[in-house]
């Protein structure tokens, strides 16, 4: 089962639960309702034969997909640090970032409405569709290690806007959305 907890900010390592004293959980329902985020738990054994991956693709319209892998390899320690900074700097997109985790494990921490930092632990089969405009961010938990599968309508745009970005449309489109109830 997914898992979602608002944050204590004081914690010193990005990579632990970093959950707030006492913890406090969030529902996916209050999840969906608080910063518009949807879940999608997957068979990863029969993703290709199910068919549940396919009509999620041709319902959202998802044309683009390819895997990404995240782990700290000797040659290239720099790099891998490099890319972390950018995915844990706060930051927004002008569409969905839609992430289905295949191996490893992974955080995604999102802002609610009332700008407090929610994080979601991702465990191979969970797929989220991060709405485009929120501000988030990313990182692996203390194994260091992720593989997921990425999905895109048309071309794949990942210019990630960091934060203040307020003025972007996506983000003016999505705050209307969340307010208005989607
Ligand atoms: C992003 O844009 O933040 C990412 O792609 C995170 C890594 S995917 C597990
Ligand atoms: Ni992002």
């Amino acid at each position: 089962m997914v898992q979602a907890w608002y944050m204590d900010n004081a914690g010193s390592n990005e990579k632990a639960e970093n959950h707030k004293n006492p913890p406090e959980f969030v529902s996916l329902q209050e999840l969906f309702k608080k910063t518009g985020v949807e879940y999608y738990k997957l068979n990863l054994a029969s993703l290709d034969s199910d068919g549940i991956l396919e009509k999620l693709k041709t319902q959202r319209g998802y044309t683009y997909e390819d895997q990404v892998t995240i782990r700290p390899t000797p040659d290239k320690l720099e790099e891998f640090e490099k890319k972390l900074k950018i995915f844990y700097t706060e930051h927004l997109h002008t569409d969905e970032e839609i992430r289905l985790c295949v191996e490893g494990a992974g955080y995604f921490d999102v802002r609610d409405k009332g700008d407090d930092w929610i994080r979601v632990r991702v465990d191979p089969g969970d797929l989220l569709i991060i709405p485009a405009g929120i501000y988030h961010r990313f990182t692996v938990d203390d194994n260091k290690y992720i593989v997921a599968k990425r999905f895109f309508v048309g071309e794949p745009v990942w210019t990630p806007h960091n934060r203040p970005a307020d003025e972007i449309e996506a983000r003016k489109d999505y705050i209307d959305k969340l307010q208005n109830g989607k």
